[in-house]
């Protein structure tokens, strides 16, 4: 496998995906399975493309049964699809510094999950030596710091030629006092950085009358949950003990003549260009230069003693209500790290450690650090409303059952306690993304899971299980509701929108765009609204004026956002595709046709206007960072298809009826899709389609089976 990742990125997917292929193989042969199905010759699908005919329904159904077949191979035997959520290239560096920090590299890592990093960390190296931001993305100072200081902190010599190619970046950009501010703290917390060269991170914010827009309290749950143990950390100055290790770092990581010469004031607010997304507005070095001044009154004071108090306790609400998992990979690192300071021998560190397994993932390019526990219950949720969309749920009603129970068994059942003090949204009720142990609740992810929950309560019981009772379907309804913002009508992810978009002004991650407050997104509104109309056309009486009111009010919201192309832009997946497809599905939900609805009208012809002589569609990663549509494109600059941004595409187009108008782009779409199935009916994983934060990409593995069984049911049920 080594010498595949040292060829191009091409030749690297293309090797990837043989590689899972014939892991699937050798695991289905191993359980005495074949393949029963025959997937359809490009010959047979091809046939009537002249005429722009549509493929024939039973080439299409043998294409989805073999496709289900694979699929349900990689079923879990608890019902959901694990798979591979990994993607950022800062997540596992943390990790390997916090390990090495708490003196547990042993335990934390040990020898075979070490070597599986580093031959992940080594894969990722760009051709020029440098690492990105995530595994497609040209390279930053971010990634390439934290991946040179976790190779060494693996073993890897300084003179090995991996470690040398990747200094000779850092140093040709100027050295580690270029990387960003994350990377300074993550570097401060090692020891080979100084703390004087940080903007401040008070934890006495916390401390502020909650009035104040620009109280934590009310920042996005991320931003918060990640900026609370840095301010925690930052408080007591947790640096960990000087090692002949961090010594060689200090005089390696610099371009400066020596680490005494370094000018830390300056180093504060430097960042390489390549690393920065979002520039620090100058009211921001206002307040950095103010803070640096009150600083030496604060360190070592009461109020400094009570607010880390205070961010302690609050650390351990997280941990105590996500089960040692927390929220995500960056506060899960910061918090296991926080309590150790706090006490080594704690009982909470004893806890944190056997969850860090829960975001580790070893695929075929090694060990990564997953973007988040996992996608279990969103995948889970659309896998089966896409088996369900095939019509062929009757031969799979064993897979279903299973997804069903993974679903029943991961709804949130109760609140947090006391949620308004520790500046928690209500659960009950609600589906988190990953797992209930996470149980962090999010509006969409409530949405599909009760979306899902409800297309299989319409089913025959005997064949995919026992549904949900009722009152827990309007439970999820309740927090649906809650979650729907008074002023824009629109709805964000964890929580309501707390604060006003001027907060932005205040982001001191270069890196990430949109990260203070929680924003209203058409993908969380459009999926909000679906659900609550699906839900009030089963059981009409329930919350019905409630219901009525969201759904005026939110579909205002979706018009409102609509670009002037027809568009929406997705903010979690790429990109306008994605973004349209929620839009034109949250429009339907709330009343639109074709015929009566302009809005609708113009998204049809947006995503007509893109499709490919290929049939397909496809966006690049750059759509999201750069808010403007990118195609995907071949070595020789053709455009190439993208089977997930097709499903999208064909999703939204057949929700809309342009079967009834001109059904030859959707013929087209289909044999495009076809054409890429695998014989063991598998499709190819091509490039990243999830995104966060406008900037960073992350892997959404299944996509490529849910996202083109979903769109080919649809089009075989519905448009032949
Ligand atoms: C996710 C994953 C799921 C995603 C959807 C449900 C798909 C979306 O519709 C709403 C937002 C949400 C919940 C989301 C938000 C940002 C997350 C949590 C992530 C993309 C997974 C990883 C990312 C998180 C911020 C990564 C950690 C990095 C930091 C910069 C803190």
């Amino acid at each position: 496998m080594r010498a595949a990742y040292a060829k191009t990125r091409h030749e690297r997917k293309h090797s990837e995906d043989a590689f899972l292929r014939a892991q699937y193989d050798a695991r289905r042969s191993a359980r005495g399975l074949e393949t029963k199905t025959k997937t359809p010759s490009a010959m047979e699908i091809s046939r009537g493309e002249k005429e722009g005919k549509g493929v024939d329904g039973e080439v299409v159904r043998r294409a989805m049964r073999a496709g289900i077949e694979y699929y349900r191979g990689i079923q879990d035997e608890d019902g959901h699809w694990a798979s591979d959520y990994g993607g950022p290239m800062f997540l596992m560096p943390g990790l390997i510094i916090a390990a090495n920090v708490m003196e547990k590299s042993e335990e934390i890592i040990g020898e075979a999950r070490g070597r599986e990093m580093l031959r992940y960390l080594e894969n990722h190296l760009n051709e020029d030596g440098g690492v990105g931001l995530h595994i497609e993305g040209h390279s930053t100072m971010f990634g390439t710091v934290l991946t040179y200081v976790a190779m060494r902190l693996l073993g890897k010599a300084a003179d090995s030629p991996e470690c040398a190619k990747t200094r000779k970046w850092i140093i040709d950009r100027g050295g580690a006092t270029q990387v960003p501010s994350w990377g300074k703290f993550w570097l401060a917390v090692l020891g080979v950085y100084e703390w004087h060269g940080l903007n401040p991170i008070p934890p006495e914010c916390w401390l502020l009358p909650y009035w104040l827009p620009m109280h934590p309290g009310r920042f996005w749950c991320h931003c918060r949950m990640v900026y609370l143990p840095m301010s925690y950390l930052y408080g007591i100055r947790a640096t960990g003990k000087p090692t002949a290790l961090t010594a060689a770092l200090k005089s390696e990581l610099y371009a400066e003549a020596s680490y005494d010469s370094i000018n830390w004031n300056t180093a504060r607010n430097a960042c390489a260009k390549e690393d920065l997304y979002y520039p620090h507005p100058w009211i921001q070095d206002v307040v950095w230069s103010t803070l640096m001044k009150v600083e030496p009154f604060l360190m070592n004071s009461r109020v400094r003693k009570a607010a880390c108090e205070d961010a302690m306790r609050q650390i351990h609400y997280e941990d105590e209500n996500t089960r040692y998992v927390d929220i995500g990979p960056v506060n899960k690192v910061f918090n296991m790290l926080s309590c150790w300071f706090e006490d080594p021998d704690s009982e909470a560190v004893k806890k944190h450690i056997p969850r860090i397994a829960d975001y580790l993932w070893v695929a075929e390019d090694g060990m990564k650090m997953q973007g988040y526990n996992g996608s279990q219950l969103w995948d889970c949720a659309f896998s089966v409303q896409a088996i369900v969309a095939t019509g062929l749920a009757d031969e799979y009603g064993e897979c279903l059952r299973r997804a069903h129970d993974y679903i029943e068994k991961s709804q949130v059942r109760d609140d947090c306690p006391d949620v308004e003090k520790w500046y928690r949204h209500i659960s009950k009720g609600a589906w988190p993304f990953s797992t209930r142990d996470h149980g962090w609740p999010i509006s969409d992810c409530s949405s599909e899971g009760l979306k899902a929950a409800l297309t299989l309560a319409s089913m025959d019981e005997k064949l995919v299980g026992e549904a949900i009772p009722v009152d827990r379907l309007a439970d999820c309804v309740n927090v649906i509701l809650s979650y729907q913002n008074r002023g824009s009508g629109g709805w964000a992810t964890y929580e309501n929108t707390r604060s006003t978009k001027w907060v932005e002004l205040l982001n001191p991650a270069e890196t990430f765009g949109d990260i203070m407050i929680d924003y209203p997104y058409v993908e969380c509104s459009s999926a909000s609204l679906q659900a609550l109309c699906k839900f009030s056309e089963r059981y009409p009486d329930i919350r019905a004026k409630d219901i009525a009111h969201a759904k005026k009010t939110g579909r205002k919201f979706l018009k409102s956002i609509q670009r002037a192309d027809g568009s929406w832009y997705g903010s979690w997946a790429v990109c306008f595709t994605y973004g349209t497809w929620f839009g034109v599905l949250g429009l339907i939900a709330t009343g639109s046709t074709y015929e009566t609805c302009p809005s609708l009208r113009k998204a049809v012809e947006f995503l007509l206007s893109k499709q490919q002589e290929n049939g397909g569609w496809s966006e690049s990663y750059l759509s999201c960072e750069k808010k403007a549509y990118h195609e995907l494109r071949d070595k020789d600059g053709k455009p190439k298809p993208h089977l997930v941004n097709t499903g999208w595409a064909m999703l939204a187009l057949i929700a809309s009826g342009q079967q009834n108008r001109d059904a030859t782009p959707l013929h087209r779409a289909a044999r495009c899709m076809l054409s890429q199935q695998y014989e063991n009916g598998d499709f190819p994983q091509q490039s990243i389609m999830g995104v966060f934060n406008a900037n960073c990409m992350i892997s959404y593995s299944c996509y490529r089976s849910i996202f083109t069984l979903w769109a080919l049911g649809e089009y075989c049920n519905k448009v032949l």
